[in-house]
């Protein structure tokens, strides 16, 4: 396999090796010759039908008769003086003119966490408070998946269908039927509980819902062997005695005699969802499956898994649909050995997979889990391994995962599909990972991942034990595949020393093979992690459930807080809003975005197209929280003063951190605090520089390749380092800029401030608006197509100002400081109050 092809980018380093030990032929504990009773195991009244394409291409249309209830009240601070209170200002074609304040106060109404009295207070919010997002009763409801495909109901929301949910009920009915402490936490509820939170909160009911189907047993062939499946399908006819003997013979691993046919239903749920996908009836989705699938190997089941549903998706869209370049990213928290040996030698397949690994001590105790194992063959570079040495990873361990590993390599890459294996269990309350990440993590993984492959993203269920946990990560990453701007991550974020360790560990072990990884940071390669075994046997915590029960309720007990906020969160009804000077024809919009070109302005716009009046007459106010993001055209002359007026009223509105990314020649205005209130990064300057900490100065990239180093090694990490509750991006004069930059820079900062972004563009410019238009809106912007190498001199610009912000800023750190250089910053240590 792994035909190569034109557009891979293939690795520096690698080509045939024979020297590589071949891979072994059963990971697991081999195969078993058990019967093969069924003739074939095809159950051909079972087989759901497809049928997305029902209920697509309604776009979304705005009911002018949903009315937001009331705002509660709030008292804003006393505004701050306009800074030129006599300059005239106004939109073109005869509008009114009158002081500028051209910063709608609508979006920055409920400012994200804990700014909004309501929430610091921790009371409950009134009902008012709660738009609909899964509140409203309209949205309640939704007929069961599965047996019958259903006419889907609207919703006020989204109406485009864009995200598949695949799902059928009978793959609840495989259950252990005897007692074992290891396997009993892969349980029936951990789908329908998962369903039932997507219900509650109307996210079932946005998606496109599709029944699953069974593969067929030519489809479970392309990844397993013949006598695999067999053995499989023979479980069929046994008994609970040899159903658990049989089960035996693997590593936690039980059968059910409907495990062939649940097992069957998730790889063709996966592979349902590809289809629908590759073939544009959805942009993305998720498959709810069960069993698991990411440790499962080609002669053997493992850790629940039985087929392996995304390697046989992955094969499967190379071969149905043609693809040559599939990323693969396990966020689950155990180590996907399954996936790892199937594609091993192969270059079409990129597997990245972070996992708890604590040095090898813990399951399924590979040596090959570790950093070092970096693929065979001509798969040499395509096999990613960030394994963790400690427990208690956080948000900001997996931001800076995805940001300084994962998504250099995935845009070298440049992927025409994303899976996830996406395991939950890797979420805070988990027993089995013990990790910290909170479920809107997984809103942010997401959302990074949907710039690739042209926002294709295909998300499989795998592992995910604590119930409540789960059914709320489930959710994040549902809410971010529907394009909904994600809940900011709350708490510090602050890479651990240990995560950073690994971070440096598989950078290094893959610099030879990416360009994107060369020259950035030329620490020595580390040895193999210390302490690392040949499978070492395990010291085993006490595993009983009682123990995990514990473990578990604790920590929820700590989340509740937070749990409960993230239910509360009103999501505003307007995504984007639009506030133009000037008609263009040129321009085109995605169905949904409010757009406002001066006259005849619509209520929820008002503050945009006429925002002196709206601040005269107070109405400000009343738009408060309609809006999300918005995108305002000024004339190229008055683009600066509009980002100065833009800031005072961000602030004026309450904001605490105000994120501006300036982009292209932009003056800083004159009179800027650097009291920590506003972080201003200017991407266009003459020089690297950082002349505070708040205020950055990077030249404009030459390259993509620059580009993207400069947006995931510097603009993110400062971004969610800051945690601005509003980012503004200011496009100013950059030659050389493409649309498609504006656009992913802009889409990937709906990430830090909740989705909080205002864009100043220039008028006239329809393209670039319309591409910022479409990234806000949580459209995938469009591909950056090759990446060229980043210049030696924007890497070096690069290299230095991360130097310099790292002890500050240490979102941005790519590998362990030393103890000193840490030490010494931490008195200063910029740290958010949230
Ligand atoms: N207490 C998935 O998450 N348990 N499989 C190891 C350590 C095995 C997990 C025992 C867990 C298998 C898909
Ligand atoms: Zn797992």
């Amino acid at each position: 396999m792994g035909s190569p092809h034109a557009r891979r980018p293939s690795p520096l380093v690698g080509g045939p090796e024979g020297s590589d030990a071949p891979k072994s032929q059963a990971r697991g504990r081999g195969e078993t010759s058990a019967g093969a009773k069924g003739a074939s195991g095809a159950e051909p009244g079972r087989t759901a039908c497809s049928g997305f394409g029902a209920g697509l291409g309604a776009g979304r249309v705005l009911d002018p008769g949903h009315r937001e209830p009331e705002a509660p009240p709030w008292e804003p601070p006393p505004p701050v003086p306009a800074p030129f209170p006599s300059l005239l200002w106004g939109p073109r074609g005869g509008g009114a003119v009158g002081r500028l304040g051209p910063l709608s106060a609508a979006w920055v109404l409920c400012p994200p966490s804990g700014l909004c009295p309501q929430r610091v207070s921790g009371v409950a919010l009134s009902p008012g408070h709660q738009c609909g997002n899964g509140q409203c009763s309209h949205l309640r409801g939704g007929g069961r998946l599965g047996s019958v495909p259903r006419r889907v109901a609207p919703s006020d929301h989204n109406r485009a269908m864009g995200t598949a949910l695949v799902y059928h009920e009978d793959m609840t009915v495989a259950r252990l039927l005897w007692d074992d402490p290891e396997c009993e936490m892969e349980c029936p509820e951990r789908l329908t509980v998962a369903l039932e939170q997507l219900r509650r909160r109307g996210l079932e009911q946005r998606c496109l819902r599709l029944a699953a189907r069974e593969a067929s047993e030519a489809e479970l062939g392309l990844v397993h062997s013949p006598e695999y499946v067999a053995m499989v399908r023979g479980t069929q006819g046994l008994g609970k005695g040899e159903l658990q003997a049989l089960s035996g013979q693997y590593d936690t691993v039980y059968f059910h005699p409907s495990t062939f046919h649940c097992a069957r239903l998730a790889a063709g749920a996966t592979l349902q969802l590809v289809d629908a996908v590759l073939t544009g009836a959805a942009h993305n989705g998720l498959a709810l499956v069960r069993p698991p699938g990411h440790h499962s190997q080609r002669t053997a089941a493992n850790g629940f898994c039985v087929f392996n549903n995304v390697a046989i998706a992955a094969e499967y869209a190379k071969q149905k649909h043609g693809l040559h370049r599939i990323l693969i990213v396990d966020w689950d928290v155990h180590h996907g050995q399954g996936t790892q040996y199937i594609f091993e030698d192969d270059p079409s397949v990129l597997y990245f997979s972070w996992h708890r690994y604590e040095h090898g001590r813990f399951w399924p105790y590979l040596r090959e889990s570790d950093a070092d194992e970096v693929g065979r063959g001509h798969g040499r570079g395509f096999t990613v391994n960030l394994p963790w040495n400690q427990v208690g990873m956080g948000n900001a361990d997996y931001v800076a995962a995805f940001l300084h590993v994962l998504l250099p390599l995935a845009f070298e890459f440049d992927p025409e599909l994303v899976l996830i294996s996406a395991g939950f269990d890797s979420v805070i309350g988990d027993p089995e990972g013990q990790m910290r990440v909170t479920p809107e993590c997984f809103a942010h993984l997401t959302q990074l991942l949907l710039v690739l492959a042209r926002g294709r993203v295909c998300a499989v269920l795998e592992g995910g034990y604590h119930l409540e946990l789960l059914a709320e990560s489930v959710c994040m990453t549902v809410q971010a595949l529907l394009g909904d701007p994600a809940p900011p991550l709350l708490g510090a974020m602050v890479p651990c020393g240990s995560a950073l360790e690994s971070i440096q560990r598989v950078r290094a072990a893959h610099a030879p093979h990416w360009t994107s990884l060369q020259h950035q940071d030329m620490a020595p390669v580390l040895s193999p992690s210390i302490g690392s075994p040949e499978a070492r046997p395990p010291p085993r915590p006490p595993a009983g459930a009682e123990y995990m029960v514990a473990a578990a309720t604790e920590a929820v007990e700590a989340l509740r807080a937070l749990l409960d906020q993230l239910r509360l969160r009103p999501l505003p009804p307007v995504r984007t809003a639009i506030a133009l000077t000037s008609t263009d024809v040129a321009l085109v919009l995605p169905p949904g975005v409010l757009h406002q070109e001066g006259s005849a302005p619509r209520e929820e716009t008002e503050a945009w197209a006429r925002p002196h009046e709206a601040l005269v007459r107070d109405e400000a106010l009343t738009a408060l929280g309609k809006v999300s993001s918005g995108i305002a055209a000024t004339p190229a002359l008055a683009t600066a003063a509009t980002l100065d007026v833009a800031i005072r009223r961000g602030l004026y509105l309450g904001a605490q951190r105000l994120l501006c990314v300036a982009v292209g020649q932009l003056q800083r205005p004159p009179h800027l605090s650097d009291d920590g209130r506003i972080l201003w990064l200017d991407i266009g300057g003459p020089e690297a520089a950082a002349l505070s900490m708040f205020h950055v100065s990077v030249p404009l990239p030459g390259a993509t390749g620059g580009l993207l180093n400069c947006v995931l090694g510097l603009v993110l990490p400062l971004a969610y380092g800051f945690q601005p509750d509003v980012v503004l991006v200011a496009l100013g004069p950059a030659p050389g800029l493409h649309d498609s930059h504006s656009a992913l820079l802009a889409s990937m900062l709906r990430g830090p401030a909740g989705g909080r972004v205002l864009a100043l563009v220039q008028e006239s410019k329809p393209q670039l608006t319309g591409a910022l238009a479409r990234a806000l809106h949580g459209e995938a912007p469009p591909s950056l197509g090759p990446c060229s190498a980043a210049s030696p001199k924007d890497t070096q610009a690069l290299k230095h100002l991360r130097e310099q912000l790292e002890p500050k800023w240490r979102m941005l750190q790519v590998a362990v400081t030393s103890p000193g250089s840490l030490q010494s910053a931490e008195g200063e240590l910029f740290a958010p109050q949230n």
